[in-house]
């Protein structure tokens, strides 16, 4: 008898991403009216070692077309998948890692793979009629869910952004909120008064926004944009609930010899003073790719001198890649990855990176990327890998706005509680 967990179509087609340039929608249906749907996000700072995203080239969509892996999907593992239960999420990545053949994904493009893993996910709760979370959660293993701590990132630079800014994103983080929530609420509140005071000090044009939906002043210094940021907290009265985060994309101002930020040509150790320093000064609880993505030594550096208190987390530099990420624990290069499902292409290969990262006591951040989709996928995620940080952009924008709008949707519907307190308040 053909059982209702059983894939009875898959289909994809090309949408459009938050940057307007094409990306990979899958579409899956199972035989007890099930179905699923995923879109593939796509990054502008990207790592050298994420899997490959595949594009066509040539003319049309600028090169930037993905017919190639919609047609992957449709042609090459449409075929392998249908028929098959929906259920066995490993099974199905395994299917899908052995038809690619590559060791990222080079072949149908981790793009045309991503959209097949998630689609598959979602397709399988809602066969059993269970939230996306749930389902997750069962075949994570973990045996709690919690709500995250949104990380906003309220003011952009670096290649996200048209300013002199070196560091890519300044994040708020509420951590001391009660609730999911409440956090929500102290993040666009002191959003719209950073929007306030920029606009006081430099004018409407400085509040356009960058492509996560933070503003992009025309500000130059590091310091200057967390001035204006914590002004925005005290006016707002959270200096005690809300804490800093920033996300450096250091690979992105480093020239093969140098990093080139706020006017200064800073080598890693007078880069690693400059962070030492913002500590003492500024409330910050996370650092994200202080130094270049091959730089474990400088990373592990960083990590022995502020480790205890500050969280140093691995984008660029681990990928979301177990066997960087197992480089990285050997050498003690960090105390967090950063979890981004298109880094690494499938869903069972980002569980296992994020097992990993636990199984050595570091933590865990769930991550949008810059050019996203209305997919609230990652919300569902955090909460059911019980990670407990998520950044999902700017408190504004669609595509933002989806993941945590979502989570005001689980907060509703379940009793988890709000993760603040995995941070100490200092
Ligand atoms: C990052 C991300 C997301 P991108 O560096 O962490 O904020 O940016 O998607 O451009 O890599
Ligand atoms: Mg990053």
């Amino acid at each position: 008898m053909l059982d209702r967990y059983e894939i009875t179509s898959v289909k994809a087609r090309q949408v459009l991403d938050s940057r307007g340039n094409p990306t990979v929608e899958c579409e899956i249906r199972t035989r007890g009216g099930g179905f699923g749907r995923a879109i593939v996000p796509s990054g502008k700072s990207t790592g050298k070692h994420e899997a490959v995203e595949l594009r066509d080239g040539g003319l049309d969509w600028n090169g930037k077309g993905v017919s190639k892996a919609v047609k992957n999907v449709n042609d090459v593992i449409a075929p392998k998948i249908v028929g098959t239960d929906c259920r066995n999420q490993e099974a199905l990545d395994y299917t899908l890692i052995a038809l690619d053949g590559t060791p990222n994904k080079a072949k149908l493009g981790a793009n045309a793979v991503l959209s097949v893993s998630l689609a598959n996910a979602v397709a399988a709760a809602s066969t059993k009629d269970t939230p996306l979370y749930y389902h997750l959660n069962a075949l994570f293993g973990k045996p709690e869910m919690t709500l995250p701590v949104p990380f906003f990132n309220i003011l952009n630079g670096g290649e996200h952004a048209g300013n002199k800014l070196a560091i890519q994103e300044f994040m708020i983080a509420p951590i001391g909120a009660k609730t999911f929530s409440e956090a929500l609420k102290m993040g666009a509140e002191v959003y719209h008064e950073l929007r306030n005071i920029l606009i006081e000090r430099y004018g409407r044009g400085a509040v356009n926004v960058g492509d996560e939906g933070g503003f992009a002043p025309p500000l130059k210094k590091t310091r200057d944009a967390l001035d204006v940021i914590m002004e925005a907290i005290h006016r707002q009265g959270y200096e005690s609930e809300i804490r800093l985060s920033i996300d450096v994309a250091a690979s992105t101002f480093w020239t093969g010899k140098y990093y080139k930020i706020d006017g200064k040509r800073m080598k890693s150790e007078r880069l690693l003073k400059f962070y030492t320093d913002l500590i003492e000064e500024y409330p910050i609880i996370n650092i994200e790719d202080p130094f270049h993505e091959e730089d474990f030594d400088s990373f592990a550096m960083l990590t022995e001198r502020v480790g205890k208190d500050v969280q140093i987390t691995g984008d660029d530099l681990f990928v979301t890649n177990p066997r960087r990420i197992e480089q990285g624990i050997v050498k003690k290069s960090a105390n967090a990855i950063l979890l981004k499902l298109n880094q690494i292409g499938t869903l069972t290969e980002a569980f296992q990176a994020a097992r990993l990262a636990y199984d050595n006591d570091w933590y865990v951040m769930v991550s949008h990327r810059s050019g996203d989709t209305e997919d609230p996928f990652i919300a569902d995620l955090a909460v059911a890998i019980s990670c407990g940080e998520i950044k999902a952009g700017a408190p504004a924008r669609g595509e933002r706005t989806a993941k945590y709008n979502r989570l005001l949707r689980i907060e509703e519907e379940t009793e988890f509680s709000y993760a603040g307190k995995r941070w100490v308040l200092k």
